[in-house]
């Protein structure tokens, strides 16, 4: 008997491959005898084995011995980077062949279900830190498929900070803690981040993405991702496309209120985590349409940016995103350590019909992958570990190492080989073998980075351009919370020159806020600060104008917000309830596809007005408002004197309020927005404010919907704000 209980929706799905090659090698311990790692059955797991009662423990203890060994060993290096992450299980299905362009067999085939392993991330935070730190968010898939393992090994952000991936380590030495005292954790608000980039002019166009609210998601099945660099598609012609990766998420791209996220990372800081799993185990299966945007070879220097320069989107106006297939997450790991701590990426895991370009990142990922795991998981062998195996046989002639599982048969381990017949065969092109795409490569040996390369403030200006008025008042106010933790002010002296080349406005307004003078033009300041070492390389930013002002793709605010689908919603009660406004409201919800939680004044349950004792999901002790999407508080009057006696309801209600988030109110119970904070300091609705509702039956619960799927009010924010 399994352990494991599936939902029903887990249970009807169709075991896929890689799930039922995993079988094997997961072990079910459900009415078995307890074992020593040799087999031995254990008699007694709760004493070492002693000379007398009380006397000194025995050497001879192989079994004492064995479980502390076992345990002083549990731990592995974490990842370097992205070392906070969860994992999932699940399908890709393409809609639409794609032959003319990729002779990968997933990419042409509508029939076959690829299975897949997602892993999402932060990045610079430690295995323990929060899910909701101000970070990019890995969003790493692994396709098994039929020809082998295609890892598209993305970000939720579709540029990055650096253009060659020789400045990685350096990137990655300023984000991270700062090393005399290693603080602070999973956040860049300090001064080695800031130094290093206000000198590196190339991270304007991240760092525009980083302080906007993507850095912030709601959750990750509410993000999209990005292969970021371009790669190459190759079809069986040989021909090559340029193409650049997308992942769009079907329930719109949300995020949640700064304010909202430091909450959250300190009253439950597996948010993220635990909503993916939630949504999983209850069958909400998160779902991403997958992009591809295509540039034919010829076209590769039509653009006014440089198609190998990994801080440069391909606007969607200019080349639209065509959706070709979906990948959907169903299916939890079993185990986090064995799955989602094993499974081991690679940029460099390609499939025939995919190739790479000469991004000068992309190309020092190819090296620092495998790097990174033969530390990490310690060998050459960690394609061996279940997680990472492909659904297609392996052999070569590698051989050894440490654990190594497989028992290789035979003599021959080298090629060519009589003594074996010459196996394993090498593969025709026609037959699957892998050939690299064959460009032309003529050229001296430089140490140099192209001209191309040195527009570092075309798409930064794009970026902000694109955005909302509320997006753009959180990337100030993010700028002005980052830069204002920095403690050296020449390095906020310095960011704000940098910004002064993306938007005066926007620096106008960071400069206020740190109350630091600014007067130079943009045009005084465009280069300054850069080490004189690194200008010698002409090192110098080069001023380019985009030829686009705005596009629309680059704002979350013309995202998906018509529906409701897995958003939590928070019920208020207290002995008293009325039941009929209760249960309205939770059905008309649930049947809008929300979830709906009750929170009390205690826990175990409350008795409704009708005698019935409705069973809750929290307290306000154990819960808050971050948790929520919204909140509404049903009718009954008693019900609602209760509340209103409780000043963690009252904050409930003023913290959702802060938030932007939809609130709605029982007709009977409006009494409580007399007790709230905004409630008292305004009499009216502020202006703009769809999502404070009062009112009864059906009407209210269709506007309710309507609120929540809008997702925030932003606009709230330039009210009166609550000091929450
Ligand atoms: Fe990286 C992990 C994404 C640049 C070196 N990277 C890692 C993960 C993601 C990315 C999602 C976590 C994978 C997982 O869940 O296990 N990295 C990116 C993106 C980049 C990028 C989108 C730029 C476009 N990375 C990058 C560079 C280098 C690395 C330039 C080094 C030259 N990345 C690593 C690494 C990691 C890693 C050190 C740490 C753990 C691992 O690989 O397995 O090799």
């Amino acid at each position: 008997m399994a352990k494991k209980t599936l939902t029903p929706e887990q249970a009807a799905l169709p075991e896929n491959q890689k799930i039922a090659k995993l079988k094997p090698h997961t072990a079910d311990a459900t009415a078995q005898p307890m074992t020593t790692d040799h087999g031995v059955k254990i008699n007694d797991d709760q004493n070492s084995l002693k000379a007398g009662d009380r006397g000194s423990t025995l050497l001879e203890d192989f079994i004492l011995r064995e479980k502390i060994t076992h345990f002083d060993h549990e731990r592995i290096p974490e990842r370097v980077v992205h070392a906070r992450g969860s994992g999932a299980h699940g399908v890709f299905k393409l809609y639409k062949a794609i032959p003319e362009l990729s002779k990968a067999q997933f990419l042409n085939d509508t029939e076959i279900e690829t299975p897949v392993f997602v892993r999402f991330s932060t990045v610079a935070g430690s295995r323990g830190s929060t899910d909701l730190a101000r970070d990019v968010r890995g969003f790493a898939v692994k396709f098994y498929t039929q020809e082998g393992n295609f890892d598209l090994v993305g970000n939720n952000m579709p540029v990055f900070f650096i253009q060659d991936a020789m400045k990685f380590p350096d990137l990655v030495h300023a984000v991270k803690p700062e090393p005399d005292n290693e603080m602070p954790q999973a956040a860049s608000a300090h001064d080695t981040f800031w130094d290093f980039i206000s000198l590196m002019p190339e991270s304007a166009h991240m760092i525009m993405w980083l302080m906007s609210d993507r850095a912030i998601p709601r959750s990750y099945r509410m993000m999209e991702g990005f292969g970021v660099h371009s790669f190459r598609l190759i079809n069986a012609k040989g021909e090559s496309h340029f193409v650049k990766f997308h992942w769009k998420p079907l329930l719109g791209v949300h995020s949640v209120a700064w304010d909202e996220a430091q909450n959250i990372s300190g009253k439950d800081p597996d948010f993220h985590r635990r909503d993916l799993w939630e949504a999983i185990q209850s069958g909400n299966f998160p779902e991403w349409e997958f992009g591809i945007q295509v540039v034919p070879e010829a076209d590769e220097h039509k653009f006014d940016f440089d198609l190998l320069d990994p801080t440069k989107i391909i606007p969607e106006e200019l080349v639209p995103v065509q959706r070709i297939g979906k990948l959907t997450l169903n299916r939890n790991p079993d185990n986090f350590f064995a799955e989602t701590e094993q499974v081991a990426f690679h940029v460099g895991h390609i499939v025939p019909g995919i190739d790479f370009t000469n991004d000068p990142l992309m190309q020092g990922r190819l090296f620092s992958y495998t790097d990174t795991q033969l530390i990490r998981l310690g060998g050459p062998n960690f394609h061996e570990i279940p997680i990472n195996r492909p659904v297609v046989p392996v052999h070569n002639n590698q051989r050894d190492g440490f654990m190594r599982q497989t028992i290789n048969i035979g003599k021959a381990s080298y090629n060519p080989n009589s003594t074996g017949g010459n196996d394993p065969k090498q593969v025709k092109e026609t037959e699957g073998g892998f050939v690299s795409y064959n460009e032309r490569i003529d050229a001296r040996k430089v140490r140099a980075r192209s001209k191309s390369f040195f527009d570092h403030y075309s798409q930064a200006k794009l970026f902000f351009n694109s955005q909302s008025q509320p997006e753009k008042n959180h990337i100030v106010d993010a700028f002005s919370f980052e830069l204002g933790k920095v403690k050296t002010v020449a390095i906020r002296e310095r960011m704000l020159n940098v910004l002064s080349q993306i938007d005066l406005d926007l620096r106008n307004k960071v400069a206020a806020k740190l109350g630091i003078a600014l007067s130079k033009k943009p045009e005084e300041v465009i280069n300054q600060g850069i080490p004189a070492d690194a200008a010698q390389k002409d090192y110098q930013s080069l001023k380019v104008e985009s030829s686009l002002d705005k596009s629309e793709a680059l704002s979350m605010a013309t995202t998906i917000k018509d529906n409701i689908k897995t958003r939590k919603i928070a019920f208020l009660v207290a002995d008293g309830v009325n039941e009929a406004s209760l249960n309205m409201m939770k059905k008309a919800l649930v049947a809008a596809g929300a979830v709906v939680e009750m929170i009390g004044n205690r826990q175990g349950n409350v008795i409704s007005d009708k005698k019935t004792a409705i069973a809750l999901d929290e307290s306000l002790l154990t819960s808050c408002s971050v948790f929520y999407d919204a909140v509404f508080v049903p009718g009954g009057k008693k019900s609602i004197d209760a509340l209103g006696m409780e000043p963690d309801a009252i904050h409930f209600l003023d913290e959702a309020y802060k938030h932007c988030k939809a609130i709605a109110l029982d007709a009977d119970a409006s009494t409580l927005l007399g007790l709230t904070y905004f409630g008292k300091v305004s009499d009216k609705k502020p202006v703009n404010d769809e999502g404070i509702l009062t009112g009864k039956d059906k009407d209210l619960a269709d506007e309710f919907i309507k609120a929540i799927a809008g997702h925030r009010v932003w606009e709230r924010e330039q009210q009166r704000k609550v000091p929450a």
